[in-house]
């Protein structure tokens, strides 16, 4: 996989972190320290991964704790998040219109792949139904329009060009004549190759000027290091630069360079190139790439549903925890607010470092045991809710009945309430540093991953 190895050593990183106890500034420094480091590998230009470190430095230290998220997750999710942004944000779309004519601009260095990548784009839109064309108005290079034809003829969409006209502004205003009548979508190739590189980005600025195109389009060789930036910024500053492909990331490409063009265009990689025939090309959607980097499973959605479900105890709850009163009935509202979320261990399994297994109490928290649980406690009585110990066994058995479980079902719960109930006693002591909040199910589990037998999890505190 393309930045691979960014990957596997920001994970590792990051595994530190979920595997320490309390997270403080010196844990940051080092997450900020090692992601530097694994950026630098990877290629990424000095200033950019300074950038970003500092950012995730900052913004670890100073952001708020959203409710119920542990400092844990909440420093992953900036990790996560100042990666996708790096590379685009959102997966995004090229400015294709349907029913309208679109030109696209494809601009790049000498052997950067744009003529193989507009002839993949060809195919790739024709597949889906729309009618590409493209054109070929590149001069210099030998044989040129002879590569986008053949391109072309292996998946019949036509091609625009004449080997015989020296003018590229020429080619490319006939072409769009030759096409905006009857398709769609209009392809532009151009040049990269050229004696300068200043002629090179003149003649790219002059066709756009002429044309018009809804979007241009920078093609990258993936396999570039550290001068990709600033090959990206002069074309950056040469004309509008709206998307980039990154191509050749099916070899042993560390993909750093492609991270940097997007820093120094602003412009989102919206496919990659990985192979040399026509069907070689990738939608890119760097939130599923840097999820699937981090190796954290979806972590968007697991966000998306905590904030969804807003997990935060209600003050009655806090005041009954505080006088030592926790009752089956605020197990039942915790099992809710997890059941808003998806299970507990699903929700664990999303971080890496908590696969070893569900805190004491909760181990059996599946989602079937939860809402058995639940059924069980929605066959109690107000009296039972409040005061489990006059639970005994004709009532076991009654409430067995009622939920259609076995009596052995009722112990089972009871038993992990009285656990449940055990640890948050032990923790009540520890209660003052974190400003008189009471923990919630996903405090629990951090506590208890990180070995503590108090609290040590702040939130919402400025440190
Ligand atoms: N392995 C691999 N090779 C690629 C990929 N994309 C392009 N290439 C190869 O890279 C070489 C250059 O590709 P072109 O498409 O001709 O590059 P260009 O930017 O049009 O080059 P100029 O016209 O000279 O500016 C060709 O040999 C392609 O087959 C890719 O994704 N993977
Ligand atoms: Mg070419």
């Amino acid at each position: 996989m393309v930045l691979g190895k960014l990957g596997s050593s920001i994970s590792n990183a990051l595994k530190k972190l979920v595997g320490a106890g309390t997270i403080d500034a010196k844990l940051i420094r080092e997450l900020k320290n090692d992601l530097m480091k694994a950026l630098l590998e990877a290629d990424v230009k000095l200033e950019i991964a300074i950038e970003v470190s500092e950012r995730v430095e900052k913004r670890a230290l100073k952001e708020e704790l959203p409710p119920g998220i542990p400092r844990q997750k909440h420093v992953i999710k900036i990790v996560h998040d100042e990666l996708v942004k790096i590379l685009g944000g959102k997966a995004q779309k090229l400015k294709i219109t349907p029913g309208k004519l679109s030109v696209l601009l494809f601009v790049g260095i000498q052997g950067s792949g744009k003529t193989t990548v507009v002839g993949k784009l060809g195919s790739w839109l024709s597949k889906r139904g729309m009618k590409p064309a493209l054109v070929c108005t590149d001069t210099d290079r030998p044989g040129a329009y002879e590569q986008l034809k053949q391109l072309g003829d292996q998946t019949n969409v036509p091609v625009y060009g004449n080997p015989k006209e020296k003018s590229s502004l020429k080619l490319a205003r006939d072409g769009i004549l030759e096409f905006q009548k009857s398709h769609e979508v209009i392809l532009v190739d151009t040049a990269g190759r050229h004696k300068e590189e200043t002629a090179m980005l003149k003649e790219m600025a002059r066709i756009a000027k002429q044309i018009k195109p809804d979007e241009i389009v920078l093609v990258l060789d993936g396999t570039l290091g550290q001068q990709a930036y600033d090959q990206a910024l002069a074309f950056a500053a040469a004309t509008e630069i709206g998307s980039i492909i990154v191509t050749k990331l099916d070899g042993s490409a560390k993909g750093g360079g492609a991270l940097s063009a997007c820093a120094a265009t602003h412009a989102p990689i919206k496919y990659i190139g990985v192979g040399e025939k026509i069907g070689d090309l990738e939608r890119f959607d760097p939130t599923g790439f840097v999820g699937r980097l981090l190796n954290m499973g979806d972590l968007e959605s697991l966000i998306e549903s905590v904030k969804a479900a807003q997990i935060e105890p209600d003050e009655e709850m806090a005041k009954a925890f505080l006088t030592g009163k926790f009752t089956l009935r605020d197990m039942y509202t915790q099992m809710q607010n997890i059941g808003k979320m998806g299970s507990m261990s699903k929700i664990l399994s999303f971080l890496p470092g908590f696969s070893t297994g569900l805190p004491a109490g909760l181990e059996d928290t599946s989602e079937e045991n939860m809402k058995k649980f639940m059924c069980m406690m929605e066959s109690m009585t107000a009296d039972e809710l409040d005061n489990p110990t006059v639970i005994k066994s004709t009532r076991l058995q009654r409430i067995a009945r009622g939920s259609g479980t076995d009596a052995k079902d009722v112990k089972q719960l009871l038993n992990q309430f009285n656990q449940m109930k055990k640890m948050m006693k032990g923790m009540k002591k520890g209660l003052g540093r974190r400003g008189g909040k009471m923990p919630n199910m996903a405090d629990l589990a951090a506590m208890q991953q990180g070995g503590a037998k108090g609290p040590k999890v702040t939130r919402g505190k400025k440190r």
